[in-house]
Formats: structure tokens, sequence, C-alpha cells
């Protein structure tokens, strides 16, 4: 049998469960998941392969109205992952359905897709039956599919999701090498990790103003030296995350040095500094220089 390779897109609202899902797929905790809606920020790719079929998928941040430039560049992410893909998988909240005008938003984006597009009913495990019917008769006619049941959390439906991405993949050579699983670099990872522990720890608007960028990381030596900068909006911000004697950002610290030490199974020495980036998240130039892809139509 010849092989197959491609891309397949998780895309949807923000809190759908799409991160959920690329870990469940791999078997892996490789992109951060949270209670929180816009946890994920940028794409992240997870590569899943079988003897002959290898699948690439990418986590995208979730399709929203923007209100800021970093939402804009989150959009972009998600779409060009949509024009890119051989799969598209729409992931649908299923305890949770959209209202008409994220149908209608949502409807807009999958048709920026050349590729199939599968619906995947997600969080089956706390939807009713009325509103597993409510999102069939909404998505069966308008983008032709009929969804499938799934579960992120349990794991429920994904071999059956994994077996139609078996049939849909082009065939092709591999495109990464059998044994790896992701493509960002070990910084990346470990940003993410701590961006996590923030957004569990820190309430309302504050995680979602803060830039985690890894600034030193000197391997060779145990532990490892991490020095993270956390870059946020304002001093009001900045006294919030250090909290009062600094405890709210010895208590991060602590809780994300564990997982890292997880992911990476090596001792970590993490360093963590507040810095003030005003406004980052609307100044084209800071979020250019943060990775952020923004669009180049846009004056600001
Ligand atoms: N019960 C249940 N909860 C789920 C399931 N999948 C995801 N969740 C929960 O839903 C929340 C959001 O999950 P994420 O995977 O972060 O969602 P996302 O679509 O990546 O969200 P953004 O990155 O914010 O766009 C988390 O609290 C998950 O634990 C599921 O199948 N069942
Ligand atoms: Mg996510």
């Amino acid at each position: 049998m010849k092989s197959r390779a491609g891309y397949v897109a998780l895309v949807g609202l923000p809190n759908a469960g799409k991160s959920t899902l690329l870990n469940g797929f791999l078997d892996q905790t490789l992109c951060i998941v949270t209670a929180k809606a816009q946890t994920t920020w940028k794409r992240v790719i997870g590569i899943r392969s079988s003897d002959e079929v290898q699948a690439i998928f990418i986590d995208t941040p979730g399709l929203l109205s923007a209100e800021s430039l970093l939402h804009v560049s989150m959009v972009r992410e998600s779409q060009e992952a949509i024009r890119d893909a051989d799969l598209v998988l729409l992931v649908v909240d299923g305890s949770n359905p959209p209202n008409a005008g994220e149908r209608a938003m949502l409807e807009k984006n999958m048709n920026l897709s050349k590729a199939p597009v599968d619906v995947l009913i997600n969080k089956i495990d706390l939807a009713t039956p009325a509103n597993v019917a409510r999102i069939t008769e909404w998505v069966s006619p308008k983008l032709g599919a009929e969804p499938f049941g799934v579960s992120g959390l349990n794991g429920d439906g994904l071999e059956k999701i994994w077996e139609r991405i078996e049939e849909v993949l082009p065939e092709s050579p591999f495109l990464y090498p059998k044994d790896e699983i992701g493509s960002a670099p070990v910084r990346f990872f470990v940003e993410e990790f701590i961006r996590e522990t923030i957004f569990e720890q820190y309430n309302q608007e504050v995680p979602y103003a803060v830039y985690v960028s890894i600034d030193e990381f000197r391997e060779g030596q145990d532990p490892i030296y991490v020095k993270a900068n956390l870059l946020v909006e304002r001093d009001s911000q900045k006294m919030i995350i250090l909290g009062k004697g600094g405890r709210s950002i010895k208590k991060l610290g602590e809780l994300s040095r564990e997982k890292i030490e997880g992911f990476l199974e090596k001792r970590i020495y993490l360093d963590l500094w507040v810095k003030v980036l005003p406004n980052w998240r609307k100044r084209k130039g800071d979020l250019e220089r943060l990775g952020f892809h923004v669009p180049k139509d846009t004056q600001r």
C-alpha cells in the first residue's frame, strides 16, 4: 500500500475542545487546555503516524469576532490552517451549541476550505439529545456533513475519526520523520505551560494580557536554567501577577515548574520576571516581534 500524509486542521469557536482533541489523537499533552475561552493563541502542530498514514494535526486559536489586533492575528492563523488543510475538522461544543451569529461566522470560514469539512460534536459526554439534534439540523444542510459525536476528554469516537482521516488524506510520502510528534521548539512548550498555569491561577482579564517569552534556556546543567519574561500591558497587571509579597508569582513558578519538569523529564530552575510592554495586544510591531502574524493590510 502506498503511504498517505497530510494536514488535518482542528477549528471552531473558542472553548469547543480543539486542543483537547489534538491531545486525544496523539495520546499526549502537547497543547494547553483550560476551562477559559481563548487559551490557544498560536497554531500548534501534533503528528500521528501509523505504518502507512501520517496526519499532521493543527490546533488553532478559536474563531471569534476580533476585538484587538491580537485577535485579528489569531483568526488569521485559523483561516490559514483551514486553507492549507487536506481535511478540516470543525469542532462544535455539544454542550453549548453555537448561536445564529456564530453559525454564520463558522459557515463563512468553512467556505475557505478546498478540502472536505467534517463536523465533530465534541463533549458528547455532556451533550443532550436536543443539542445534538440542533447541531445536526444546522450542519447537515449547510455544510453537507453528518456530524460525528466525540469526546476529547475520554477519547470516545476518536478511533472512528482516525479511520476517516486515513481514507481522506492524499497519497504522499511522510512529511515528517515517523517518530516525530511535534515541530515547535522546546521553548514554545515551556512558554505554553507557564501560560496555561497563568490561565488557571489568575482571574478575569489578567491571563489575556500576559505574553510569556523565554529569555534564557541553559541546557547542559542540572537543573536546566530557564528565565522567562511575563509581558503585561499595565502596572496594575504586574502587581496582580506578583501578588502580596510576591506570593502569587512564587506559586505560579512552582506550579509551572512541575508541569515543565514532567514534560521535559528533567529538573529545571525557573526564573520568572514581570515586565510592562504597554498595550502590546494592540501594537503591530510588538505583536510581530512576539511571533504573531499580523495581516499586512492592517494599519496600526
Ligand atoms: N466534558 C468534556 N469537556 C471537554 C471535552 N473536551 C474539552 N473539554 C473541556 O473544555 C474546555 C476547553 O477545552 P480546550 O481544549 O482548551 O478548548 P479549545 O477549543 O482548544 O479552546 P481555545 O483554545 O480557547 O479556543 C476545557 O475545560 C476542557 O477540559 C469533552 O469531550 N468533554
Ligand atoms: Mg485551544
